[in-house]
């Protein structure tokens, strides 16, 4: 199998490391964050402004393309990349997840996980081969298996349940993967409820399998954060050393923070795109909202420490004033500020491991958090 993950160097206090993934369509440096481009768009923004950004590679979702528009017409139009015009790296997720989440119903079956369209009421299987097929349409870069999303809660014997019925789909994935991959990477993806022991012996399995790289599924469901980084650590203990680890739509910086003092090389979240469009932009002294009246006339940009295109071109008084005339400028103006934010962050966080800082990095941020809002 060709080098697809590089280590470049360990954090001597943490389990942190910074690295390169690489993917056909370039190399991506770790740990990373991917901006979340769901219907092949990332809301708000040209592919240019993404990759003007630094983005390196993005998210699409299975579930929303192949409902609509469809995937074979992507296929035809010549695939992802080509559609939505984005040149660089993309990963598709592979659907299990927003079946749960965003189907009308949804039944688990053996063969896979039977819904109806939350567009118009259609019922569909989706099965761990058409994820496959669907995403070999799409042509995304890097690929996920079909996976089932565990509650939270959810008692011990169906989560064991759950968990067994992800590593048979798991497996069929594969196979269908190497039937038509086309030089795309193929990520596995642990799951395990919320037990410890789960945890271990889906990591377990999943590694048996032999994938790419290996995600870590079903966290960040509504539980408690102490008990997310306690399950992550027991999914991270049993995954192998030199293989990238993503952690499935996570989180916050607090969270990213911690999860890469835990050996995470990749996130995904909706959090920055879709706070941004609700007015809560990411600052270095914390989380502020732009509808406040406080802003009616402050003529200092949203964070003054900040160098995004909208810190260096407009004031608080001005975001708050489209946000409340409802204006579309501001969506993409808040997105490319907190975007740049957290793609600024990941660099800070890689940039801090490779100079042996990341603990101090660590601290200082912390630190400042504590800080008022000004
Ligand atoms: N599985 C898949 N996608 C996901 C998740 C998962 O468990 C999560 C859970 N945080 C987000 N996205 N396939
Ligand atoms: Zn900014």
């Amino acid at each position: 199998m060709a080098r697809i993950f590089q280590i470049e160097k360990k954090c001597p206090q943490t389990k942190a490391r910074t690295g390169f993934l690489f993917t056909r369509r370039g190399i991506i440096e770790t740990p990373v964050f991917m901006p979340v481009g769901t219907q092949a768009s990332v809301k708000s923004l040209t592919p240019e402004d993404v990759s003007g950004l630094g983005a390196r590679i993005i998210l699409a979702n299975t579930y929303h393309l192949f409902l609509r528009p469809g995937h074979e017409l992507i296929a035809r139009l010549g695939g992802l990349h080509c559609f939505m015009n984005w040149p660089r790296s993309i990963l598709t997720d592979s659907g299990g997840f927003q079946v749960f989440s965003l189907a009308k119903l949804c039944k688990i079956e053996e063969d896979g996980a039977r819904f109806q369209s939350h567009l118009n009421g259609q019922e569909y299987l989706l099965t761990p081969e058409l994820s496959m097929e669907i995403q070999a349409g799409l042509d995304s870069d890097i690929r996920m298996v079909l996976d089932t999303c565990i509650p939270y809660p959810c008692p011990y014997e169906e989560a064991k349940r759950l968990t067994e019925l992800t590593h048979r789909w798991e497996e069929r994935s594969r196979l269908a993967w190497q039937k038509n991959h086309r030089e795309s990477l193929l990520f596995g993806i642990t799951q395990g409820g919320m037990f410890e022991d789960l945890r271990r012996y889906s990591a377990k399995v999943i590694t048996s399998l032999d994938f790419h790289g290996y995600a870590i599924g079903g966290l960040s469901v509504g539980e408690p954060h102490d008990l997310m980084l306690k399950m992550l650590e027991a999914s991270i203990e049993e995954l192998p050393e030199g293989k990238p680890r993503y952690l499935m739509g996570v989180g916050t910086p607090h969270d990213i923070l911690e999860a890469v003092s835990r050996g995470v090389d990749m996130f995904d979240c909706v959090l920055p795109t879709r706070n941004a469009r609700r007015g809560t932009l990411y600052t270095s002294f914390g989380k502020i909202s732009i509808k406040q009246a406080r802003y009616k006339d402050d003529d200092r940009p949203i964070d003054p420490e900040c160098q995004c295109y909208t810190c260096r071109n407009y004031s608080r008084a001005y975001l708050r004033h489209l946000f409340m005339a409802g204006e579309l400028l501001v969506y993409r103006l808040n997105t490319i500020h907190n975007l740049h934010f957290y793609l600024c962050f990941m660099e800070r966080i890689r940039n801090a491991i490779r100079k042996g800082h990341f603990e101090e990095f660590k601290k200082h941020y912390y630190e400042r958090k504590e800080e008022v809002e000004c």
